[in-house]
């Protein structure tokens, strides 16, 4: 094992600039090329990338300190051969370099010279050297033809792969064209567009940019007068290589998401290249950032801190939240924690209500002689401790309602394009209990007796209030029964427990005057309702289901046909 020590860089220039971002950890693997620090002059930003692979070993500079050139940025443990093979190249290769001398534009190169203008003159718009780069990408447009524009006005913001740099305005004038689009790769001297001076600034040279180090101004072709060579300042962007360019995206920069129009009101942004990188990478509009590094200055955090309040927000297509109301200020108030179970319900009746469209059906079944069946069993109730309310009677009636109506033992697949039928019937029943509604399920209704279905009922139902149930006792219903027959009531809408796609509400039966075409009956009558999810299950298959069952519970000699 080896250590070295990894110093900052030549500043081009620059005697002293501030640690703005630490991008390692103490103990971290890091791999050659990548960013340790951000390092911030007044104007300019700088990412220093690693020149050696290995393990960071103490960190000496931290964020707010001011550095300069050879000053120890951090220490580096090298493995193996990697240290042998790296021969302490101590100070990194990374470096930044200065912007090259002037390269004047010889009279008559670039565009055919335009005639002199009222308002000034034309200058051709030159992406710069990029020091070595191939070509870099045009990542965002902060102007478009027909803007005025000021000196030094960023216009748009190229980058390559470690680095970027801002395009400014080379001077006072309004934009004529600009030919590119945000995505596009350019190359040095490609020509971006036009811009005509204001007539002061055409009298005189175009003002240099007051770039720190290495901010790179466009190579104006003064397009009339041809004689007067055109001020060309050239800045390096170094690119593909370890040389971290110095970028000017810090300087009042107008940032503009790709497609936007230029707003006169868009707030400065102020992030480095590896920022902006991900957040494009993210997609998050670096404008919409709240910067909480010095000078506002957008870190990776305010990146996460973004992503994690937008995932927390509810979707745009969302539905209008009910209004947080403060009850307070109209009267006492008590908040009452809700149990996990009456939290799941919340969830629960919500996921249901807002996926399935609801219909309910309503019929009254004639159990006249179910009762008077029910009440000649009591003895035999008495004598097997077993109570037969009507609930296991409708379980049973359930039981073959599903069997001759499969789509109602059905589920819709997440595609919407297939349904599952289930070759099972196993009914849930919903229990009230202190604390909370708890639907356990019985299976296979259909191959038991009412006697079995009234005691594994009320056996279920005991469990339920005392909190005994198992997680599989409430899992793998077809369909649900919800009765409040023993409260009272006359009809009410359930909702359908999803994915099953039907539930049967019953109320309180009670005698009511039944027309049997001839006279007024007094006869005992149970209201039901069927609520159904009317993807699954047309009006017909529910008003059949709804009279299938009505028709049983009426005589219960049909459950043998
Ligand atoms: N009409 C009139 N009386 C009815 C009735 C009906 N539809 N259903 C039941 N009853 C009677 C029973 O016969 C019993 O009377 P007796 O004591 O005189 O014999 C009494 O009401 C109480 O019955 P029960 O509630 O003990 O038994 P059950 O089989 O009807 O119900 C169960 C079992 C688990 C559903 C019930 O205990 C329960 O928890 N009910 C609450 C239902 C509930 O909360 N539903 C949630 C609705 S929200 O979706």
């Amino acid at each position: 094992m080896k250590r070295e020590s990894v110093k900052v860089p030549e500043l081009g220039g620059a005697s002293e600039v501030e640690v703005i971002e630490i991008a390692v950890a103490d103990g971290a693997a890091v791999a050659i090329g990548q960013t340790l620090i951000t390092l911030e002059s007044d104007k300019a930003s700088m990412e220093v990338p690693s020149p050696l692979a290995g393990t960071v070993r103490g960190i000496s500079v931290k964020v707010g300190d001011r550095v300069r050139e050879g000053d120890e940025i951090l220490v580096m443990e090298i493995a193996g051969e990697a240290a042998s093979a790296s021969a302490p190249p101590v100070t990194p290769a990374s470096t930044v370099t200065a912007a090259p001398a002037p390269a004047p534009v010889a009279p008559g190169e670039g565009p055919a010279p335009a005639a002199p203008t009222a308002g000034g003159v034309v200058l051709a718009l030159r992406v710069p050297d990029l020091g070595g780069a191939d070509s870099v990408e045009v990542i965002e447009i902060s102007a478009r033809a027909g803007d005025s524009v000021t000196e030094g006005a960023s216009l748009l913001v190229l980058e390559g792969d470690k680095a970027s740099m801002e395009f400014p305005a080379p001077a006072d004038g309004t934009l004529l064209a600009l030919d590119i689009k945000v995505g596009d790769r350019v190359t040095s001297g490609q020509k971006l567009g036009e811009l005509r001076t204001a007539a002061a600034a055409a009298a005189a040279p175009v003002a240099q940019p007051a770039a720190v180090v290495a901010a790179p101004v466009a190579v104006a072709d003064v397009a009339a007068p041809a004689a007067a060579p055109a001020p060309d300042v050239q800045a390096t962007l170094a690119d593909g290589d370890a040389v971290a360019a110095i970028t000017r995206v810090f300087e009042k920069e107008t940032r503009l998401a790709a497609g936007r129009a230029p707003s006169a009101a868009a707030a400065p942004v102020y992030a480095g290249p590896a920022v902006r990188q991900l957040a494009r990478e993210i997609g998050i509009p670096l404008d919409e950032v709240r910067g909480s590094g010095p000078k506002g200055r957008i870190l990776r955090e305010d990146l996460r801190s973004y992503v994690k309040t937008r995932l927390a927000a509810p979707p745009a297509t969302a539905l209008p939240t009910v209004p947080d109301v403060d009850f307070a200020a109209f009267g006492p108030i008590e908040t009452v924690a809700l149990s996990n179970i009456q939290k799941a319900t919340v969830t629960n009746m919500s996921r249901s209500w807002l996926n399935v469209p609801h219909v309910t059906q309503f019929d009254y079944a004639d159990v006249t002689e179910l009762e008077a069946f029910r009440d000649s069993l009591k003895p035999e109730m008495e004598q097997r401790k077993n109570k037969l309310t009507p609930l296991p009677f409708l379980l049973l009636a359930v039981a073959r309602a599903l069997r001759e109506h499969p789509r109602f033992n059905a589920a819709l697949a997440p595609d919407g394009a297939n349904l599952v039928l289930k070759k099972y019937c196993h009914v849930g029943i919903a229990v009230d209990t202190p604390q909370g509604l708890v639907v356990p399920v019985i299976r296979d209704v259909d191959r038991k007796s009412v006697w079995e279905l009234a005691a594994e009922a009320r056996e279920l139902a005991d469990k339920a209030r005392n909190r005994k149930l198992k997680l599989a006792e409430m899992q793998g219903a077809c369909f649900t029964i919800s009765s409040l027959g023993n409260i009272g009531g006359e009809g009410f809408t359930p909702i359908v427990n999803a994915p099953e796609v039907a539930i049967l509400g019953v109320s309180k039966l009670a005698v009511r005057p039944v027309w049997n075409g001839q006279e007024f009956l007094a006869r005992k009558t149970l209201p039901l309702s069927l609520s159904y999810d009317h993807r699954v299950i047309n009006g017909a298959d529910a008003g059949n289901f709804l009279s299938f069952l009505v028709v049983v519970l009426g005589d219960l000699r049909r459950l043998l046909l």
